[in-house]
């Protein structure tokens, strides 16, 4: 992570790290998907999150991406195990979260080309106020500190106005609720959607104040989140979260999955 980024990502609460995956890694994750059986899932519900342990969440379509459990994605190849330890997120990871982060859950967000013509949103979620801890963002010391981080990798490209993920830059900074006028507005300024290729790492702090647009391109969205945490701190339900971190994970994939602890915990191999 140079000057520049971390500057921006200080700035704005994320940044892109263009070209993370190489092209045959796409692929290979692309067909991988396709094994998984995520078309059938898309065509069945439109608006996916699905990949994480069995749990009861959204199931009403009206009201934003449904939640359909359909096993682990870490089980899904090794192409996904492989993007816990990516050495190009390295030293960001390091940088925002401290030596010892770890990867906290994962899941993937699928969506139907044009939405499959229904044009449902993911409400925006958190910002600087109010404050919450485990999704907050600081800087002391001359370094910066950050709760849950997440890195979405973007499966298929996203220009400017197909819609997905987006965010109000600097608003994991804010010192006031985001307005109502603004998150159930129509996502306009200062709602940004920024555009990715196919291959871009996404990484943003859950501290800033972030949701979807409705899905408005003519291919479907495909994005791959790992969402990681300082060491000391868990999220999500559920630990381990993976069936069995065996010897399926290299020892530094081992390491990053390890269970949160702070007293003496050592950076990875
Ligand atoms: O990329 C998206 O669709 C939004 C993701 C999101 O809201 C989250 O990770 O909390």
């Amino acid at each position: 992570m140079d000057d520049l980024d971390q500057y921006l990502f200080d700035l704005n609460g994320y940044i892109v790290v263009r070209g993370a995956l190489k092209r045959d890694e796409l692929e290979t994750l692309n067909r991988r998907l396709e094994e998984a059986g995520v078309d059938a899932l898309v065509e069945e519900y439109g608006y996916v999150h699905t990949g994480f342990p069995d749990m009861d969440g959204n199931l009403d379509a009206a009201a934003g991406p449904i939640d359909v459990n359909h096993g682990l994605l870490m089980d899904w190849g090794p192409e996904l195990r492989k993007l816990i330890d990516l050495p190009v997120l390295r030293s960001y990871l390091a940088a925002i979260l401290g030596d010892a982060y770890r990867l906290d859950h994962s899941y993937g967000i699928f969506a139907r080309e044009r939405g499959g013509n229904v044009q449902v949103k993911h409400s925006l979620h958190n910002g600087g106020t109010p404050y919450d801890p485990s999704q907050s963002y600081h800087f002391r010391d001359g370094k910066m500190y950050s709760g849950l981080l997440v890195v979405s990798f973007a499966l298929t490209p996203v220009a400017p106005g197909d819609g997905g993920f987006c965010v109000i830059p600097g608003s994991h900074k804010a010192n006031f609720p985001v307005p109502t006028s603004i998150a159930q507005g129509d996502y306009g300024w200062p709602v940004v959607q920024p555009a990715l290729a196919a291959g871009d790492a996404l990484i943003f702090t859950e501290a800033v104040t972030h949701g979807a647009m409705p899905w408005l391109a003519l291919h479907d969205r495909r994005a791959i989140l790992l969402k990681y945490a300082p060491g000391f701190m868990q999220w999500e339900m559920g630990s381990p979260w993976v069936d069995s971190v065996d010897d399926r994970f290299t020892t530094r994939q081992q390491s990053i999955l390890r269970s949160p602890y702070a007293g003496n915990r050592p950076a990875h191999p």
